[in-house]
């Protein structure tokens, strides 16, 4: 068995361990671009936020010393935060997977084996489930965190070769709203702006979305609009991007929808529509403003918590903006209803004709690196370039694309992340395998995460380091390379593609993503279509493929050097587009992707979060972002003393003096936050930067999730991790 594996990977891409290890990039080690030599200076678009900011890399002997911003690239313009700049920090940490390996025993000790014997062990396992208990009883769970060819990849290996039904990603956690919205307003998901829109409103509604914090590059560019603009923060919390507003709107949290159709309501009693605009590019605009009439002045006042006055210069500053933008973030798409909130969002953009046109747009930021990539070609929640599984005809395209036979391709989506976490429960699920996504520190609702992961026949942690909170749990580590250790693409939040480039040497034995799912189909055995995808420049050329005629279509991309210096936003059809504008923003022709090629309005009304406050959980629990150098569940940027530095080192929960005052609290005390889920014991940290009756924790540390009530919105699956119940109490000195 062993030679038969290293044999049919040989015959896809040569020897299997040291020179594979060992392989250069097109680009990097050792293959550095013609007239560059092995101490020069190359590029690379970073691996953390979806802002896509391309970092200099300064090599020596080929490997990776140091790097700088670019100067020269159209995102961020010479500027990183501190996360970039510290990139090539965590390659370094001492916790790196070096080498596969397994835990024979339940809370056994990880015993190191050859990557032979991995993939071996790997197919081995799965496949004796699936015989056991069906092809569907084994799923993955991936990221918005890899290479858009290891995506693509993984979601062609994982359902077509390999049969698993059931695969989502940690976009769900994160997109999955605003996938879901886009497709329904705008017939596909289609964020339709580009980033000099920042720098070209007069007006910017930022919407539960934090820039200063999590987009900090993107702030800059709203500050480099020479326009003086209105910026406007819709955020229950004063957050560092709402004390540089000139309007602050501190809503109740999860009071959004009612919010909105109160100003939809109010813009059209005022006559502050563009009527011209509605006529011409959008549908259901007349049964929308009958059900918005409900929304009156009092009604919208007494749900948002918001006096007439803030409503009213709210309401005039959108409807009198020449170019007003919206754009939101996480406080909109992880609620309960926050479908219908984007969408909402979306209507006033259309009701106002802010959309098509420079400085406008309803604009949803991603958050992770290829956050954009995941939504278009992971293979989850559609088939690749938006495709749809229900639909023949893009069935059989990518099947002949791709070489494979039809049959393999599903005909409905499979399952969303929290029916796979149900599905272990009652037992459908018996084997996950997860992929560079940490789930028992980020998942809501997380002791029964934890619990679950304990009832699996078999879990796969696919990571760069062995330590994390899910590895906790693996019976298979599979070691992978990092960003800067392999090559591909991204797709930033603007929609531009660029380029990731192999800078460093993996340490050990660790492998690029793309490496480790080749070399898992070919012990797998019989998946012979995986010889086209032998290298990642392979597989953006069938990407390319798969685009045409979608509203993605990047067909005219010719290959990696024609990104290598600017990126391109999609779409690009033709190669001839040559002289393509840096910044291109979609809808500029009123023509949307939906049959009739009108925006439709959507709306549904406001129902009350699934938890609300009680006498025995008094607070509302709002989570998210603490700080620009921490990222998500820290694996990456907790191993950078300089970033620690900056950093909190310990959980908190920020409580307003008011509520601290009666509860005899003071700022830097131990204090136990407990929900109807869980408790843990943090720092508490008085400030009247959240309101009465309202209590913050960051995500960054793994007791928050404890915490977080499983609710979800019906619509994109995704959770509502921003609200729940808690008390707090004193923590009495043992
Ligand atoms: N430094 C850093 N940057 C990051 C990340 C990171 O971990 N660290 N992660 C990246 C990722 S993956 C993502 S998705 C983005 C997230 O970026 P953001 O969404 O900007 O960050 P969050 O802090 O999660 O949430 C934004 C705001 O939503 C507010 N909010 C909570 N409830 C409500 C509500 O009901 N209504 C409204 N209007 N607002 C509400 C919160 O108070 C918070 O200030 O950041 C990306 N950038
Ligand atoms: N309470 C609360 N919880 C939240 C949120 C919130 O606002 N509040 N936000 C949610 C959101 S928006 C998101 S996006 C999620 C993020 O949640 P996660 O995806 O769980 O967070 P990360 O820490 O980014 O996990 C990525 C993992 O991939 C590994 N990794 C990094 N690069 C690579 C690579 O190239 N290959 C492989 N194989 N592994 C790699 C890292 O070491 C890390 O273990 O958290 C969600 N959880
Ligand atoms: S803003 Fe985002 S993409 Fe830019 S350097 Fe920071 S983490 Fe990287
Ligand atoms: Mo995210």
């Amino acid at each position: 068995m062993l030679s038969n594996i290293e044999e049919r990977f040989r015959s896809h891409q040569g020897p299997l361990t040291e020179s594979l290890v060992r392989s250069p990039g097109k680009f990097g080690l050792g293959q550095v671009p013609v007239n560059v030599s092995p101490d020069a200076t190359t590029s690379s678009v970073c691996g953390y936020c979806s802002t896509g900011c391309s970092l200099k890399i300064h090599l020596k002997d080929g490997q990776a010393v140091n790097l700088t911003p670019d100067p020269g690239y159209p995102v961020n313009r010479g500027m990183a935060c501190p996360k970039g700049w510290e990139a090539l920090t965590p390659l370094a940490a001492t916790d790196r997977a070096l080498q596969p390996q397994i835990r024979e025993t339940r809370g056994g000790d990880l015993k190191p084996l050859d990557w032979t014997g991995a993939a071996q062990h790997f197919c081995e396992r799965i496949q004796s489930i699936q015989e056991a208990h069906g092809k569907d009883s084994v799923a993955f769970l991936s990221t918005g965190q890899i290479c858009t060819e290891e995506m693509a990849l993984l979601g062609a290996l994982a359902k077509f070769g390999m049969g698993m039904t059931h695969g989502d990603g940690n976009t769900r956690q994160c997109m999955a709203t605003a996938v879901r919205a886009y497709k329904e307003s705008f017939g596909f998901d289609a964020p339709p702006y580009t980033y000099a829109d920042f720098e070209e409103s007069d007006v910017i509604v930022l919407i539960g979305s934090n820039l200063c914090v999590a987009h900090p590059i993107m702030w800059q560019r709203v500050l480099n609009n020479p326009n003086s603009p209105e910026i406007i923060v819709v955020d229950p919390r004063m957050t560092e991007t709402a004390m540089q507003a000139t309007q602050h709107v501190p809503l109740r949290p999860k009071s959004d929808l009612a919010l909105f159709y109160g100003i939809a309501n109010r813009l059209i009693q005022k006559g502050m529509i563009d009527q011209d605009y509605i006529d011409r590019h959008t549908s259901k605009f007349e049964a929308f403003a009958a059900f918005v009439g409900q929304f009156d002045l009092e009604k919208t006042l007494e749900v948002s918590g918001l006096p007439a006055d803030d409503f009213e210069r709210l309401v005039d500053k959108i409807g009198m903006g020449q170019r007003v933008s919206f754009w939101w973030t996480m406080g909109v798409n992880q609620g309960h209803e926050a479908t219908r909130t984007a969408q909402a969002i979306i209507n006033l953009a259309l009701m106002t004709g802010n959309m098509g046109r420079p400085g406008t747009g309803a604009n949803s930021i991603t958050g992770q690196c290829n956050a954009m990539g995941s939504r278009l070609f992971s293979n989850t929640t559609c088939l690749p370039a938006g495709r749809a599984y229900s639909n023949e005809a893009d069935r059989q395209y990518v099947a002949e694309t791709l070489g494979i036979d039809e049959s393999c391709i599903q005909t409905e989506p499979g399952w969303a992340y929290d029916q796979i976490i149900d599905g272990i429960e009652s037992g459908k699920i018996k084997a996950l395998w997860v992929i560079a996504t940490n789930g028992a520190h980020s998942w809501i609702d997380q002791n029964r995460f934890r619990r679950l992961m304990g009832k699996l026949d078999f879990l796969v942690v696919q990571d760069i380091y062995s330590s994390t909170d899910t590895a906790e749990y693996a019976d298979l580590i599979l070691p992978a390379a990092g960003w800067g250790e392999k090559e591909g693409t991204f797709i930033n939040s603007e929609r531009r593609i660029g380029l990731n480039k192999k800078v460093r040497y993996a340490p050990g034995e660790a492998l690029s993503d793309y490496s480790i799912f080749r070399l898992l189909g070919a012990a797998w055995g019989g998946l012979d279509w995986l010889e086209r995808w032998h290298s990642p420049e392979a597989a953006f050329q069938m990407l390319k493929k798969l685009s045409i005629g979608q509203p993605c279509d990047f067909s005219g991309i010719t290959d990696y050097s024609m990104i290598d210096e600017s990126g391109i936003q999609w779409p690009f059809p033709s190669p001839n587009d040559g002289d393509f504008d840096q910044e291109r923003r979609l809808f500029e022709d009123g023509a949307f992707y939906t049959s009739d090629q009108r925006a439709k309005f959507v709306w549904d009304l406001p129902v009350p979060p699934p938890e609300t406050v009680s006498a025995r959980f008094p607070l509302e629990l709002i989570t998210g972002r603490g700080s620009s150098g921490q990222w998500h569940t820290q694996t990456r940027t907790g191993k950078s003393e300089i970033l620690n530095k900056i950093n909190p080192k310990t959980n908190y929960v920020e409580v307003n003096p008011a509520d601290a005052l009666e509860m005899d609290l003071q700022s830097e005390e131990l204090v136990e936050v407990m929900s109807r889920r869980g408790k843990c014991v943090v720092r508490c940290v008085v400030t009247p930067n959240v309101s009465r009756g309202q209590v913050f924790m960051p995500m960054h540390f793994v007791e928050t999730n404890r915490l977080t009530l499983g609710a979800f919105d019906p619509h994109s699956r995704q959770p509502s991790y921003k609200h729940c119940a808690v008390r707090i109490r004193k923590q009495v000195e043992k």
